[in-house]
């Protein structure tokens, strides 16, 4: 792997730090419907296509993606239809320290037990908080547990666990909603979240999942305050060749992704994907930057972006929760990405994720590699988790 996909340079300053980026004239840019009369006016490096392009932007690697697309909607699901052989083994193995810390330990605590009582179940409450699956998840659960208790439904601890399972899955259920391609081309999606929690990565494997599936894909290197994200999209970009529009470090995000649209509708792309830099939720300076991206791009077309994604570091449990709330409150979320959940014992925030928010979960990351990033599957998930061969 390339030490700077791990590693930021020193001279880095945090992104926190600094200063919103204010380069795009939003008043010049024309509404929509009006052809953009303003822009080019106030935005010297926007253009509508690469033939037009000034030395400022730069279209990274060929387009070498097949035949131009045909003129019909794209309506393409990238969800997995069929999960390859072993990969079931794969998610479970990733999800080992999050299954010790959660579904080992109920097992434990429940199976054995010769009478199941609200002890018990106070037992089990401390246990799911543990493993990080929040007050609301968790109280929803013992809420639930309690009742089939009361009305003598909770026979012997298998069915103890069974339910305590379903319970877990139903919880999932109504956030397993992947991520569907469709309507007008190209389909914008915006990545967001704090620094590092693996927006980049998760980028460069979702734009292989999507040419894989047939899609025309092109990058937008909307991080333009650190030249290694720059650098770090165009390595992925190279190596699926993937299209990436990028301009000099410090350049205004708004307008790379501006031009990036007016590149991917130029040359035919069906999907855009808009990286950006990693912020701090609590930093509002930093949020506005956000908001600024939307508004540029709606007025290109009101819809856009058409997925708005918060890439969240399973690492950080709990802290997901305040990060994804801010995020949404600023941008309106519509989807939600979990990275590394491999190596972490916290997987249970998904849990919290799933209650508190009700945002769909487009995708799990379980690695570092290309094909670790996997749409999201309530009933997979959890059958991993309990699975125990
Ligand atoms: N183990 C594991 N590592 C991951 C996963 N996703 C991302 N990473 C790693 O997390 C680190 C940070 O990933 P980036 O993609 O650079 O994160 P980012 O959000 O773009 O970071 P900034 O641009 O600095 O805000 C890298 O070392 C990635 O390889 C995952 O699902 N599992
Ligand atoms: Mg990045």
């Amino acid at each position: 792997m390339f030490s700077f996909l791990r590693k930021k340079s020193a001279d880095q300053k945090p992104a926190q730090d600094r200063p919103p980026a204010e380069t795009v004239d939003e008043n010049a840019v024309a509404a929509p419907g009006s052809e953009g009369a303003g822009i080019h006016a106030s935005v010297e490096s926007v253009v509508t296509s690469e033939s037009e392009a000034p030395a400022t932007l730069a279209v990274e690697a060929p387009v070498a993606q097949g035949e131009e697309s045909p003129a019909q909607p794209v309506a393409e699901s990238v969800a997995e239809p069929m999960p390859a052989p072993g990969f079931f083994h794969r998610l479970r193995d990733s999800l080992s320290k999050t299954r010790t810390a959660l579904s080992d330990s109920l097992s434990s605590l429940v199976l054995g037990r010769k009478t199941i009582d609200q002890s018990l179940l106070d037992d089990i409450e401390t246990q799911l908080l543990t493993a990080d699956v929040g007050l609301e998840a968790t109280d929803h659960i013992i809420q639930s547990l309690t009742n089939k208790l009361q009305r003598k439904q909770l026979a012997n601890p298998q069915a103890l666990l069974d339910s305590l399972k379903a319970e877990l899955e139903a919880m999932l259920l109504p956030c397993s909603q992947p991520l569907v391609i469709s309507g007008s081309k190209p389909y914008v999606i915006l990545v967001v979240g704090v620094n590092g929690a693996g927006k980049t990565t998760t980028i460069g494997k979702l734009s292989k999942r999507l040419q894989n599936d047939g899609q025309k894909v092109m990058l937008a290197a909307g991080d333009t305050f650190r030249a290694a994200a720059v650098e770090q999209l165009k390595v992925w970009g190279e190596r699926n060749q993937i299209p990436v529009v990028a301009q000099p470090t410090g350049s205004d995000s708004a307008s790379v992704i501006f031009d990036a649209y007016q590149s991917a509708k130029a040359r035919g792309m069906d999907v855009l994907i808009a990286d950006t830099a990693g912020r701090l939720h609590t930093k509002d300076n930093l949020m506005h930057e956000l908001e600024k991206i939307v508004r540029v791009l709606r007025k290109l077309d009101p819809d856009l972006p058409h997925e708005t994604l918060l890439v969240l570091d399973s690492t950080m449990g709990q802290n997901s929760l305040s990060q994804a709330r801010s995020f949404h409150k600023t941008i309106s979320l519509s989807g939600v990405a979990l990275t590394k959940l491999d190596g972490t014992a916290k997987g249970g925030m998904v849990f919290a994720i799933a209650k508190e928010l009700q945002l769909p979960i487009r995708f799990i990351g379980v690695g570092e590699q290309v094909d670790d990033l996997r749409p999201f599957d309530a009933r997979q998930f959890v059958d991993a988790l309990f699975s125990s061969d």
